[in-house]
């Protein structure tokens, strides 16, 4: 096979055929192949019209298609696909070429796998993509990690297939080495587990307290999506809202199971935060509301538990609960991406990784799933207060939850008084008060671990550590 093309793309399900045709549709002459060759024909019926695509009938035929340095995208199945595929490829390719794992690998993979492929002269580069099928076609949000020269061979291409941000900038930037483009792809998912929730909770709350139909809940969604709240996944749900089941033509909301999936990196993002020791506490419910709603059996068993009787505010009302919603979705929203830039700060601290948030927030205004506007005001945070930690205590944001610290409340003790259920929403305004609190009851934490366990405690008065002998009274400091 003659050498002619300039970039490869293995795995031929939705995200990598469509990565391939972006590719193609932007001058590149994209080799393709998949594991079943009879996806790579059905490719090539579909899309060969296109452009210029080489179809590989297996990694041979791949690595002798591809102009060096070899530039191959992985676009396979997370996990041990993504290894069986790099140890097929890897032992064909040549120090200095470079494979882009697109998929959405766990980030302790991605380092794995770099640190092998490096002492073979193999660059790797793993790479979050956002923006699911259609971004992968349109243009998604690339969160690529891996060395500075990896990224170098592979920046034209990206800049090229990306999501273009309102300001003309391409939604992709060097993360950082290893797994930092994996990690926070996955922080991104765990957000957006987030952002879904809050929406639902906002939603859930409206329809449960008002008259309101899903219609009408719909267009304040609408209304919302031109001020602050603008974003990708308001725009979604305010579309879901209007939509009526062509079925039955019920609103489509109605007919649909109550009980959500998930996929798992919403999980790895809490699991990961558990080993971080940073409170993702919005994300974790968020996962949780995923779980619990599919436990059918145990709501179903608990539905014999009481709960007040519901009420249904009058028109004037329930136009004051709206406003006070929106103030309680937006700060809760805040949290949540607080939260998430939180842990990608603290992962690129342990792993050495240099991670530059406002390069976080930059990629994440366009193609992705938690695309939003106020994502502009978190890059211009990050770059005029690099060193003030924690998002929510940056200027602009703190004014905000100041104003809506008042109506965030009362939307979650009209929720609790209703009995519907906020978590996200509830652990959000939990977490801005644990930060924002002058003193903590973590001090009677520490002497009940000292009393118990002789886990010994710190004070405020003196540096060192103590224990108290509990049974003598008597405290004494430890040394060494
Ligand atoms: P899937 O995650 O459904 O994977 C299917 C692809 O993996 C097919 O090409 C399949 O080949 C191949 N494959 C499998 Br399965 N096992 C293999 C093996 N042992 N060796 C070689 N190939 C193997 O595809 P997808 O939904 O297009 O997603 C691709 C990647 O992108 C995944 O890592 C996914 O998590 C990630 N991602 C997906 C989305 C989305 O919206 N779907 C968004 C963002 C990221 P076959 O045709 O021979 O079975």
């Amino acid at each position: 096979m003659d050498v002619s093309a300039q970039i490869g793309v293995v795995g031929l399900a939705v995200m990598g055929r469509n990565l391939a045709r972006n590719l193609a549709r932007h001058g590149y002459t994209v080799a393709v192949a998949n594991r079943t060759p009879e996806r790579t024909e059905a490719f090539i019926g579909d899309f060969g019209h296109e452009g210029a695509f080489v179809a590989a009938a297996g990694a041979q035929e791949m690595v002798a298609a591809l102009e060096r340095p070899r530039r191959l995208v992985v676009m396979v199945q997370a996990g041990q696909a993504t290894d069986d595929v790099i140890a097929e490829y890897s032992r064909l390719l040549e120090p200095g070429d470079v494979i882009v794992d697109g998929g959405n690998a766990h980030f302790a993979d991605t380092r794995r796998r770099e640190a092998a492929l490096r002492d073979a002269g193999i660059h790797f580069l793993g790479t979050g993509i956002s923006g699911g099928e259609q971004g992968a076609l349109k243009g998604p949000s690339i969160m690529p990690g891996g060395s500075p020269h990896a990224y170098r061979l592979l920046a034209p291409v990206l800049n090229d297939i990306a999501a273009i941000a309102p300001d003309g900038t391409p939604a992709v930037a060097h993360l950082g080495p290893d797994g930092a483009g994996h990690f926070v792809k996955m922080v991104h998912n765990g957000i957006e587990y987030a952002d879904m929730q809050l929406i639902a909770e906002a939603y859930h709350l409206l329809r449960n307290s008002t008259d309101y139909e899903p219609r009408r809940i719909a267009d304040v969604f609408r209304r919302w999506s031109e001020g602050r709240l603008n974003s990708y996944l308001i725009e979604t749900t305010a579309e879901i809202l209007a939509h009526r089941d062509a079925h039955t033509g019920l609103p489509f909301i109605d007919v649909l199971a109550d009980a959500a999936e998930q996929k798992g990196t919403g999980r790895w993002t809490v699991q990961t935060a558990l080993d971080l020791g940073v409170p993702v506490s919005a994300i974790a419910e968020a996962v949780f509301a995923r779980s619990a709603s599919a436990h059918t059996a145990l709501r179903e068993a608990a539905s014999v538990l009481p709960g007040p009787a519901r009420t249904i505010l009058d028109e004037r009302d329930a136009e004051r609960l709206v406003a006070q919603v929106e103030q309680a979705l937006y700060a809760s929203k805040l949290v949540a991406y607080a939260q998430g830039f939180h842990q990608i700060q603290a992962a690129s601290q342990v792993y050495g990784w240099n991670v530059n948030p406002a390069a976080v927030a930059d990629v994440w205004r366009a193609g992705c799933i938690i695309r939003a506007s106020f994502l502009d005001r978190v890059r211009d945070s990050f770059t005029a207060h690099p060193n003030l930690p924690g998002l929510l205590a940056h200027p602009s944001f703190a004014r905000e939850l100041g104003a809506a610290q008042l109506p965030w409340r009362l939307v979650v003790s009209h929720a609790a008084r209703d009995g519907v259920p906020v978590p996200a929403m509830a652990a959000a305004l939990a977490h801005y008060d644990t930060l924002r609190a002058p003193r903590l009851p973590a001090a009677l934490t520490q002497a009940q671990r000292d009393f118990f366990g002789a886990h010994t405690y710190r004070r405020n008065d003196r540096p060192g550590t103590f224990h108290t002998r509990w049974d003598l009274d008597r405290s004494e400091e430890l040394r060494g």
